[in-house]
């Protein structure tokens, strides 16, 4: 799997029933069903969390190309991933209109109909929209699409630089949260100037190791300062009388991180499916024979409905075929648990337990504990799958001080760290001196001499090769 990761990740897509490529345009997928689950449940997890602190909103697809075309900056750098609305019906538009590749100029607009006073302030919203990207790299489900189906987008505005960047640091402990919760572990690091978001002052990003080495941005929270504010004119009065510019952030995550779950946590059986975004966490295959059959089916609905009066979300496959079938199936679709039961299992009253990221075969008795006991395997798997990926991301994260020895690293499946001094022209000569992508700076240092030149380093850096 790990030597042809991109063609397993492209079979399991289509295998597992998460999405169909064969829609006829390049980059759109269709969700199928049992991915449209996953992508429901992952995306339940973010809406909770954002909805403790963010209003949700949600404001039209399509953008005047006045309002795109306003702040230069950023139109510069979506210019080339713009798809427009050119024609109502057979008439041509009098103004174009672009279909959203992220919202900045569709709600900053209306931000600055809406913020007057200290008081409108902090303003904290987020809409999970489909965003469309006429990307120019080669598409890819999921990880590289030209409509994003889940993007879920959070747009601050606040009174000081002070609580923008400490709306970042929330964004970032929200997305630690998040990522946390599907298992995922992940690098953090501000990128580099030339590589962050149109129109920002600085980029945060999260980004994950798939299992070949190369690295996918699954998440960014970006530092807008008042450019913006600037542009759509977004002021406000504070409490001297004075009119000022609000300091914005704003954030996203995207389809990516479903991406993310099925390639880190998936092996060459199919998927393994964290228990909290599993479309069913626990499924339950009975062993049946002629006889007994009445009986082994009885009780595997009465554990069925014993599972989901605990909040669980269970699936008894009673489908007529051979139950070995039935197990490669669910291996392949990653159900967290699979639970067996066949007539001596009634008889002794048990049901075995098999959890899908581990071997071991766990005897449960058919008792009251029986949920309580289902859910500390769940509880054990989640946390198996979660350490499994940490540890996967410590033992290919590898540091040097040889310029020349990260091509090796990197082609041995590892995110090489070093130190540099932060001259974006080195920065740059890195890049092309290596092929690869400067992820960004994890953190500032006082020691040591930069990897490729005579200063002293100043931070401690990624380098990898990237989706
Ligand atoms: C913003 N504005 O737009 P960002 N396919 C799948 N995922 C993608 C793609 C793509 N073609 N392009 C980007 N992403 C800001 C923040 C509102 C929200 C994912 O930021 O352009 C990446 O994981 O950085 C990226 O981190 C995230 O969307 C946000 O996109």
């Amino acid at each position: 799997m790990v030597e042809n990761f991109d063609e397993w990740f492209h079979d399991i897509l289509e295998q597992a029933d998460i999405t169909d490529s064969r829609y006829p345009i390049k980059g759109m997928a269709v969700w199928r069903p049992y991915g449209f689950q996953i992508r429901k449940h992952s995306m339940n997890i973010i809406k909770n969390l954002l909805d403790k602190d963010h209003d949700e909103v949600l404001f039209p697809m399509l953008v005047p190309e006045t309002e795109l075309a306003k702040e230069g900056i950023h139109v510069k750098g979506f210019e080339d991933e713009v798809y427009w609305v050119t024609k109502g019906g057979q008439r041509e538009l009098n103004e174009q209109l672009a279909l959203r590749p992220t919202s900045e100029t569709a709600i900053y607009p209306m931000y600055s109909l809406w913020i007057r006073t200290h008081i409108d302030l902090p303003i904290k919203m987020y809409q999970i929209v489909n965003t469309f990207r006429y990307e120019t790299k080669h598409t890819r489900p999921l990880i590289r699409v030209r409509e994003i189906t889940t993007f879920k987008e959070a747009h601050t505005a606040h009174a000081t630089k002070e609580e923008s960047d400490e709306q970042v640091q929330d964004f970032i402990a929200m997305y630690k949260e998040f990522f946390d919760d599907l298992g995922l572990a992940y690098l953090i690091s501000k990128r580099p100037e030339w590589d962050k978001f149109p129109g920002a002052d600085y980029t945060m990003a999260f980004d994950v190791i798939m299992p070949n080495g190369k690295t996918l941005q699954i998440g960014t929270i970006h530092n807008l300062g008042q450019t913006f504010a600037k542009t759509f004119d977004i002021t406000f009065e504070d409490k001297d009388g004075e009119h000022k510019l609000v300091y914005q952030t704003c954030a996203g995550v995207s389809d990516r991180v479903i991406a993310s779950v099925i390639g880190m946590h998936g092996d060459d059986k199919g998927l393994r499916l964290p228990p909290k975004v599993s479309p069913n966490q626990v499924t339950i295959i009975p062993i049946l024979f002629k006889k007994g059959k009445e009986e082994v089916l009885a009780k595997c609905a009465e554990i069925k409905e014993q599972l989901e009066a605990k909040g669980l979300r269970v699936n008894l496959d009673d489908r007529d075929i051979r139950p070995g079938k039935k197990f490669n199936d669910w291996e392949l679709k990653g159900t967290p648990i699979k639970l067996e039961l066949g007539p001596r299992d009634l008889e002794n009253n048990i049901t075995i337990a098999m959890r899908r990221d581990e071997e071991e075969k766990i005897e449960l008795a058919l008792d009251d504990d029986l949920a309580d006991n289902v859910i500390k395997l769940l509880n054990k798997s989640s946390e198996n799958l979660s350490n499994q990926s940490w540890t996967f991301q410590d033992e290919h994260v590898k540091f040097t001080d040889n310029i020349d020895e990260i091509a090796q690293l990197v082609e041995a499946g590892n995110v090489v760290s070093f130190r540099w001094c932060g001259d974006e022209a080195i920065g740059k000569e890195i890049e092309e001196k290596t092929g690869y992508d400067i992820l960004g700076i994890q953190e500032e240092i006082s020691e040591g001499k930069c990897i490729a030149s005579d200063n002293d380093a100043q931070y401690m850096a990624l380098i990898a090769k990237t989706y």
